[in-house]
């Protein structure tokens, strides 16, 4: 809430930005509720169902936020210094999220009294029973690979009529064993699900007729499990593939819903940047190498070691407040280089 505090003026004055913030506020006064109280079981059950309010709350928050980047854009002229601090602030407060509302699940799963239904499939808890909350100990990387491959097929074939085969590797060859790691099934799922989706749309708009197949190569080294998904589908130039993590770039209006029946399989709407969050909570990433007019490679990157994958977090402190202070820098390098790209690299340093 602080970081929200320090947000461009203009951002911080579109209503859905407001919206936002007083949810926020909420939650906050209802957590400290807790603070002075007993722990016994009928708080602690309390707790739990506040937790659950809170959670439903904030389902919208990311969507809600990308209104507010839109109105921005829609009434202001944004300068690169604004977007800049407008990106370092999205991925931290997203980041934010994932880590509040990880916690959140833990532990309505690990204490709430109704244990919900279980459910098979590879992502949903309870596969074998031996889930922590909503980590799996044995997370197949290879069963969420399918599943997330079917499930972005189904809407590809909905839409194109077809769609590219999956060939599943293991250290570059044909295999249909199982890659194990400890990690949260949904979070994998979500990067998957996004990175297939992109992938099917890119080869389906650049082939006619018989799909080239989406190769999966997994591979496990000492440090990283890697994930690379291979497609065919033209590919993208250099220029574009930094602009689709941006948000500022990303954010264009969501298909209204009545058009469901008519929605593209992939509009680069917020899916990539947060997909790689996720792979960075776990000190993991997410890449694309492209090769324009051939076709797009992207990698998740996990940690092989479960405890080399604590979780990542963003603090606030005098850095983080820093980089909300707008500073016009000038490029030390020559040609069309702007001070949007001058202040990212001299910030990722
Ligand atoms: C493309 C563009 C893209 C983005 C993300 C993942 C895969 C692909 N393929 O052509």
């Amino acid at each position: 809430m602080k970081e929200i505090a320090l947000l461009p003026e203009n951002l911080l004055r579109m209503p859905s930005v407001g919206l936002v913030n007083q949810w926020y506020e909420r939650s906050f006064e209802e957590i400290i509720q807790f603070e002075q109280m007993e722990p016994d079981p009928p708080i602690l059950s309390s707790f739990c169902e506040r937790l659950v309010h809170i959670r439903n709350r904030h389902a919208d928050v990311v969507q809600t936020m990308a209104q507010g980047v839109l109105e921005l854009k829609e009434s202001h002229e944004v300068d690169p210094s604004t977007e800049n601090s407008i990106q370092y602030f999205l991925d931290r407060f997203y980041m934010s999220r994932i880590s509040i509302r990880m916690l959140i699940n833990q532990h309505t799963l690990l204490f709430g009294e109704q244990i919900g239904p279980r459910q098979a499939s590879v992502t949903g808890i309870g596969s074998g029973g031996r889930h922590i909350g909503s980590i799996d100990p044995a997370c197949d990387v290879a069963a969420v690979v399918r599943d997330a491959y079917e499930n972005a097929r189904f809407l590809c074939d909905r839409y194109y009529l077809a769609s590219p085969e999956l060939q599943l590797l293991q250290d570059g060859v044909p295999s249909q064993g199982p890659m194990p790691i400890v990690y949260v099934p949904s979070h994998l799922y979500h990067m998957l699900f996004e990175l297939f989706k992109n992938s099917m749309r890119a080869v389906m708009e650049t082939h006619e007729e018989s799909p080239p197949p989406i190769t999966v190569n997994l591979v496990r080294g000492q440090e990283d499990v890697s994930v690379k998904l291979s497609d065919r589908g033209g590919g993208i130039p250099r220029s574009v593939s930094d602009l689709l993590f941006k948000y500022m770039y990303s954010t264009a209006p969501q298909p209204s819903k009545s058009d469901a029946h008519t929605v593209p399989l992939a509009g680069y709407g917020y899916g990539l940047p947060i997909s790689r969050l996720y792979a960075r909570y776990f000190h993991g990433d997410l890449m694309l190498m492209s090769c324009e007019g051939y076709g797009t490679d992207a990698v998740i990157y996990l940690k092989a070691l479960s405890n080399e994958a604590n979780e990542l977090l963003p603090v606030f402190n005098r850095t983080s407040t820093k980089f909300y202070r707008p500073v016009t820098q000038l490029a030390d390098w020559s040609g069309s280089l702007n001070t949007s790209n001058a202040q990212c690299k001299n910030r990722d340093k």
